[in-house]
């Protein structure tokens, strides 16, 4: 099935709407903003992990698979979110972590009392001369293998050591993951992300990297392709219509196309994150760079003709619940608050591809501008506060990375109006809530031109145009240093979008790019967030963080 009309809202349960006051979001919180969703336009809901876990990565340790967390509600909460949706027209998807189990499930504590059955669902290995492995660091800091004396042995986890890493190679683990996708289909989900699933095939040997960097030898591993068809023949792929997206870590086009080709038989579409390193220095994400608007436009543009050529489908994203916010980040979130938030919307709804919208992204949330360490919830973030402690660096400084770089930016509660408890809950949020310029979804609703009007143009403008959904993408003045422009194709139909990522004004010309000039019959303004199109000298003038299409 094609996805492309659809539009992808992403929940992070924690953060959302806390139904009974204990400051957690939950199930039955979702259920009670669907009105303001179905107001939205979207099309599916996905949901991070809700199943039972520790919660020491934030539900991506699944303790059980089948089971909703209590801190989250209940499986009727659950059904019924799915019932109350389905009425308003919008699906539910889960997200399903399985390259890894939480080291409380029952198959890694029966492990460790030393079931072969279940130690083999696990990557134990020997280590070599009194240390590890291998040299492989962990996502989230340290050596990626954890010691277990009684046996003398190691286990693999690429992120915590909480996260224990599966060993995909055993089939029965095959099996019992694909037992779990057809449990959820059954009870009428409508699709599923898959949680870092490109680094699931483990290579044959562990060797060393002179980094310490492992990510060349699982990344895309070397039976990745085998298993993802797999997995889809024997759950979601019976399913005609279930949606699927994979998360892919550090993947190469070449494989997204694989991934996510409808005649490859793997997923829908896939997530990748280049365009979201372009402010690390030299790949490093604790550091603080200037965003290199070049190397963004360079990176969409080699992804969108390299996945249109080959017919991939790509997950079109600035946010999520691992990255910063895009309106601080990209955008201007003081002066150009709305315009930029605006820009930034249309830049990336009006690609080829499936867009997806971040909760509170949709009224301009910003990051949280936590001021001290002891406000930061996540696991990566307090152990790079020690890490980078530890290399000498200034508590200043690290504070001052962390506002930039935390994934906590993306987690503070959803800011629903300007009460106590921010409509979010009756009690003490888990997290504090975003210190930043003062947000909330009821102040913008109630403005005529709300950032959440506009997103439900672009979505509108998405069901209604063929072009959007179907057309060919081609980039036009590649270099420009502040413009991200580009057209989109399907028969006599062309969509012109324009963007402006900075404050200056900038032009562009129709002329020279062989358009008309405005008129009402053949060039036709669908949107922009500015109130009147500005035209000088023949020219389209765009004006800070301005936005045309
Ligand atoms: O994220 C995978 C991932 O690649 C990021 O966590 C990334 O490593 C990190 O942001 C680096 O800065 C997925 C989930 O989205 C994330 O929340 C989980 O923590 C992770 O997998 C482990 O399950």
């Amino acid at each position: 099935m094609n996805f492309n009309d659809k539009v992808i809202y992403q929940i992070y349960v924690k953060s959302f709407m806390d139904s009974n006051g204990d400051g957690l979001g939950d199930i039955a919180g979702i259920t009670s903003r669907l009105s303001y969703l179905e107001k939205l336009g979207v099309d599916y809901l996905w949901l991070t992990p809700v199943f039972v876990s520790p919660m020491n990565d934030n539900g991506y340790d699944v303790a059980d698979y089948r089971k909703i967390d209590p801190s989250f509600g209940t499986m009727e909460d659950l059904e019924n979110l799915i019932k109350e949706a389905k009425k308003r027209g919008m699906g539910i998807m889960l997200d399903m972590v399985f390259n890894h189990t939480s080291t409380a499930h029952e198959w890694f504590q029966r492990a460790l009392q030393g079931n072969p059955k279940y130690k083999d669902y696990y990557i134990f290995k020997k280590g070599a001369d009194g240390a590890p492995p291998t040299n492989w660091e962990s996502k989230f800091g340290g050596n990626a293998w954890e010691y277990v004396p009684q046996f003398d042995e190691y286990y693999l986890h690429l992120f915590d050591k909480t996260q224990a890493d599966l060993n995909w190679e055993n089939e029965e683990v095959r099996k019992e993951l694909y037992d779990i996708v057809n449990f959820w289909l059954n009870k009428g989900v409508s699709g599923f992300r898959f949680d870092v699933v490109n680094l699931i095939s483990k290579p044959d040997l562990f060797e060393n990297d002179a980094l310490g960097d492992g990510r060349r030898f699982y990344t895309d591993g070397p039976k990745i392709h085998q298993y993802l068809k797999e997995l889809n023949r024997n759950s979601f792929g019976q399913k005609e219509d279930s949606l699927t997206v994979g998360e892919m870590s550090s993947t190469s086009l070449e494989n997204c196309v694989r991934y996510s080709n409808p005649s490859e038989k793997e997923l829908s579409m896939v997530f990748n994150f280049h365009h979201l390193k372009v402010d690390y220095e030299k790949g490093d994400k604790w550091s603080l760079k200037p965003f290199d608007f070049q190397e963004l436009k360079d990176i969409f543009d080699h992804w969108q003709t390299g996945m249109q050529e080959h017919q991939g489908n790509m997950a079109l994203f600035y946010n999520n619940h691992d990255q910063p916010r895009v309106v601080s980040r990209f955008g201007h979130d003081k002066k150009y608050h709305k315009e930029s938030a605006k820009m930034l919307a249309t830049s990336i709804h009006m690609l080829r591809g499936i867009p997806y919208i971040y909760q509170g992204e949709e009224f301009g949330m910003t990051n949280a501008y936590f001021t001290s360490i002891h406000e930061y919830r996540d696991v990566e973030s307090t152990n790079y506060y020690e890490i980078l402690r530890k290399e000498g660096l200034p508590e200043e400084r690290i504070l001052e990375i962390l506002q930039a770089k935390s994934r906590d930016n993306g987690r503070t509660p959803v800011l629903w109006n300007d009460e106590e408890g921010r409509g979010f809950t009756h009690g003490t949020p888990w997290i504090p809530f975003a210190k930043g310029p003062s947000v909330s979804a009821e102040k913008d609703l109630n403005e005529s031109d709300s950032i959440f009007s506009y997103y439900q143009k672009l979505i509108k403008l998405r069901k209604t145009n063929p072009v959007i959904q179907e057309g060919s993408y081609e980039i036009l003045e590649k270099d420009h240093p502040s413009l991200f422009c580009y057209v989109r194709a399907l028969g006599e139909k062309k969509v012109l979008v324009l963007n402006n990522f900075y404050d200056q004004e900038e032009a562009f010309s129709l002329k020279s790019h062989g358009f008309p000039p405005v008129d009402e019959k053949k060039v036709r303004l669908l949107l922009s967030n500015y109130k009147e199109l500005c035209i000088k000298d023949e020219k389209i003038c765009l004006r800070p963080y301005e936005s045309v299409i």
